[in-house]
């Protein structure tokens, strides 16, 4: 407020003196905040990162994004950050929207259960330009302005019990999740106790045994070395795959220049586009690395995939009429003309 009040003063007494074009109108601050759940260790946190220093160097120091990994700036709360960007205690996304469901749950589109079953149909619905225009709308109107989307992976189970291999297996388990409750739904519906967690509270309570399982991409598992707190068996299914959306806060946006939007656009998409691939490099080995770690690895053949998705069906139709129907069923015919194709 202080800044601001300078600046319209500077503005106004400046008479016909040459102004550097900085100082006339745009406020740029010293520092802009990005919330991350994960740090740089992690390819999500590393998108993070790659997407701060693309913008520094391009900018020459002009736009200034300093990443805050563990959502240290939610107190670690990751379901806070949309909130939080609100309120403008974090400037800058890059993040997961079923993260965010509880303040804006039209966004949770993409992680319904096998609404892409595969990285096929995820780069259609990725490259439809209809449906991530409508997206983008929904994006600009609750807050931010989208500038790059990358993934944040296939979520696989894991479990310190059994090897699991249908959706009977997962009777009983107590299994964290996050985000979501349409994630408790899946795992209730499979008769699993779900219990919800940040992902500060996850890596104890697996610790210490208070609960038996989770589901992340197996990139996490890796990075975080879940397979040292008892996590034995591992599925892979393939139930989940959010997008990892870089946006910028709508009032900090507003206050950059044309030619800086258009930098931290292309930024965006840049840093998108490696964060992508190294989640996809990463997806290709992950089975062997979590292997060679003593960790049993379960990969389900089609019959098996079919029971998984057909378990899920209830909790689908329920959450498609909760999040986003309209959106959902345009994503889903673009999913459908990629299993014809
Ligand atoms: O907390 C998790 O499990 C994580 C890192 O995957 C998310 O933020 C959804």
């Amino acid at each position: 407020m202080k800044r601001r009040s300078f600046l319209k003063g500077v503005t106004a007494t400046a008479g016909t003196l040459a102004f550097p074009a900085i100082a006339i109108g745009q406020q740029y601050k010293a520092e802009y905040k990005m919330s991350t759940v994960v740090p740089p260790a992690f390819a999500w946190g590393k998108g993070g990162e790659i997407f701060a220093n693309l913008v520094r160097e391009r900018t020459a120091g002009r736009i200034n994004i300093k990443q805050y990994p563990g959502s240290s700036l939610v107190q670690g709360d990751q379901t806070r950050e949309f909130s939080a960007m609100r309120q403008g205690i974090i400037d800058v996304l890059c993040g997961a929207p079923i993260n965010w469901y509880s303040t804006v749950r039209e966004l949770a589109v993409f992680t319904l259960p096998f609404i892409t079953p595969d990285h096929r149909a995820l780069d259609a619905v990725l490259g439809s330009k209809p449906v991530m225009d409508e997206y983008f709308d929904l994006v600009r109107k609750a807050g931010a302005e989208p500038v790059g989307v990358g993934e944040t992976g296939y979520r696989q189970i894991s479990n310190s019990k059994h090897p699991v291999v249908k959706p009977e297996d997962m009777k009983g388990i107590k299994i964290r999740v996050v985000g979501s409750p349409m994630y408790g739904d899946i795992m209730t519906t499979m008769g699993a106790n779900p219990t919800f967690m940040s992902w500060a509270d996850a890596q104890p309570a697996l610790a210490s045994g208070a609960v038996d399982a989770q589901e992340n991409p197996l990139e996490v598992f890796l990075a975080a070395k879940i397979h040292t707190l008892g996590q034995k068996f591992v599925t892979k299914w393939n139930y989940s795959n959010d997008i990892l959306l870089f946006a910028i806060a709508n009032p900090i946006w507003q206050g950059w220049s044309a030619q800086d939007q258009k930098i931290v656009r292309e930024a965006g998409a840049d840093a998108a586009k490696e964060q992508l691939a190294i989640v996809r490099k990463l997806f290709a080995e992950d089975v062997d690395r979590v292997r060679a770690l003593g960790v049993e690895v379960h990969v389900p053949g089609a019959a098996e995939m079919a029971a998984w998705q057909a378990a899920t069906r209830p909790v689908y139709a329920k959450w498609k009429a909760q999040v986003n129907p309209g959106l959902i069923s345009r994503i889903e015919q673009v999913v459908e003309k990629t299993r014809k194709a």
